[in-house]
């Protein structure tokens, strides 16, 4: 995304080793395991983080919070980035940035266990290569958005579509209206303004590839359940049409 890329991305839903495999070696940008909604726990990511790492995805967590000792657990066990849900005002947002640096620069503390594992010289860089991403997904964080977006420390911004229609429009009703639509012009202006990547969740592909076409720099295809529950029905209406068939 540094330059300025547009990237693909799979969210993981579940703490699956195999499915995380198999999403790892299905080539995507970056693939985004899920602390806030998801099933995966602190405890699995040493365990899920090299499954993406071998695959050469960039490995994304969404935290659970914008809590920073969760944030730099998250970092201290390999995550090239972080997605902070729920930010409403510059200070959650400042403190989400801070604590993915070490000082003088942020307030993260030393100690990257897992992060070194993966590159002995993690130290040198992690100020600069680490990846704060913050999600503008209620009323209040959209109302602060061009201050959000430019804030030092803050690398980009995350739409969360489901909560910010919530928050904006009273409900999933909301996502094809103009108020939304208009929310998603502005926050992409907000990132153009200070050059910052926006990145936003797919609802599914169709939406995925429209929300890239309009001008979002990073955006999950799906997520590992819904694929998933989509193949069953899939299966499901295949073997509905098959039966009818051998009955008539
Ligand atoms: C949202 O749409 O609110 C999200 O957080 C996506 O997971
Ligand atoms: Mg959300």
């Amino acid at each position: 995304y540094r330059e300025g890329l547009q990237s693909q991305g799979l969210w993981l839903n579940t703490a699956d080793s195999q499915i995380t495999e198999m999403v790892a070696a299905a080539g995507f940008d970056w693939i985004c395991i899920d602390l806030q909604h998801g099933l995966a726990e602190l405890a699995d990511l040493p365990r899920l983080l090299p499954i993406v790492e071998k695959c050469d995805a960039c490995k994304i967590v969404r935290v659970l919070s914008d809590k920073p000792e969760e944030i730099r657990r998250v970092l201290d066990l390999g995550a090239h980035g972080v997605i902070v849900p729920m930010i409403d005002t510059l200070e959650q947002a400042t403190a989400a940035a801070a604590a993915c640096r070490y000082p003088p620069v942020g307030t993260r503390s030393c100690g990257p266990t897992r992060a070194m594992a993966y590159d002995p010289k993690y130290l040198a860089h992690a100020n600069d290569a680490v990846m704060c991403f913050v999600m503008i997904e209620t009323a209040e964080g959209f109302e602060n958005v061009e201050q959000i977006a430019a804030l030092p420390g803050i690398d980009g911004l995350f739409v969360g579509p489901v909560d910010l229609s919530f928050s904006l429009c009273g409900g999933v009703s909301g996502l094809g209206g103009a108020v939304f639509s208009d929310a998603l012009d502005r926050v992409l202006a907000a990132g153009k303004q200070v050059d910052k990547p926006v990145g936003i969740f797919g609802l599914n592909p169709e939406n995925a590839v429209q929300q890239l076409r309009r001008g979002f720099t990073f955006c999950s295809l799906a997520t590992d359940t819904t694929l998933f529950s989509n193949a069953l029905q899939q299966a499901q209406t295949v073997a509905a049409q098959s039966s009818s068939r051998c009955r008539d």
